[in-house]
């Protein structure tokens, strides 16, 4: 792999992937910025141009649910964008905190299609390039949930649980090969991540953070440039990280 490495990210417009972008960056990586909010991604890479130099990030609308958009947002990288080393797919949410039978056909849908649909769509578009070059790194994003299911969860467990058995039967697909496969697992991380689960309801979503400590996006984006830049024998098969006060995946310390 080059020092310094082209990465597309996707669900780069906030939260866990824009904290990616900027650090991959500030180490010297150019970031492809993916996410259906195109205005979010301008401003970023707008940031990270001004203040990285010019042909730092390149922003590229895109929903990750649609597998031909998908496939023709990475055909479509300019020259000097193409050869995508590492695939960051990061975009994910939550919808709801209801039991599994109670959960909206709509937001399950949601859940099931970015989630997990994201993903192979990301596989499908990104891996042929990086065995055609001999070199690439798929990092996933799953999660915590993707090893418990916890009451009200049950569906974005699942999807969560899917995205680890999809990064785990990627590995052994390319088995025999230089590509390099990583899920980074966090635990409770700050983000909007709850206050798209709550439909924006602000008193809700500060509640889960409240008198504790959670990780930040920052603490999460560490961990994934961890990931990329181990040496290259080096294949981080999966990063679990929590707070220091979560233990046994949904047990939260707060007030210490
Ligand atoms: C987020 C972790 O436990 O809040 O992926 O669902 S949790």
């Amino acid at each position: 792999m080059p020092d310094s490495l082209t990465v597309f990210i996707t669900g780069a417009s906030a939260g866990i992937g824009a904290a990616c972008a900027r650090a991959f960056a500030a180490r010297g990586d150019r970031v492809v910025l993916a996410a259906r909010s195109t205005d979010a991604l301008e401003s970023l890479a707008a940031d990270l141009n001004g203040a990285l130099g010019a042909g730092t990030a390149l922003v590229v609308p895109l929903d990750v649910t649609d597998a031909q958009a998908h496939l023709d947002a990475v055909a479509g990288l300019p020259d000097g964008w193409a050869e995508v080393d590492v695939a960051v797919l990061n975009a994910g949410l939550s919808k709801g905190l209801d039991p599994v039978w109670k959960n909206t056909v709509e937001d399950v849908d949601r859940m099931v299609d970015v989630n997990v649909k994201g993903v192979i769509n990301g596989l499908r578009a990104l891996v042929p390039g990086m065995l055609d070059r001999g070199r690439g790194h798929v990092i996933t994003l799953a999660s915590t949930a993707g090893h418990t299911v916890y009451p009200g969860g049950v569906v974005y467990c699942a999807t969560k649980h899917a995205v680890r058995a999809l990064t785990d039967g990627l590995k052994v697909d390319l088995h025999g090969t230089p590509i390099r496969v990583s899920a980074v697992s966090p635990g409770m991380v700050e983000t909007d991540f709850s206050l798209v689960r709550f439909d924006g309801d602000r008193e809700r979503a500060d509640a889960v953070y409240a008198d504790t400590t959670p990780l930040s996006a920052e603490d999460v984006a560490d961990a994934v440039v961890y990931c990329a830049h181990a040496p290259a024998h080096v294949n981080v098969q999966e990063l679990l990280l929590t707070p220091r006060v979560q233990s046994g995946f949904t047990m939260i310390a707060r007030g210490e």
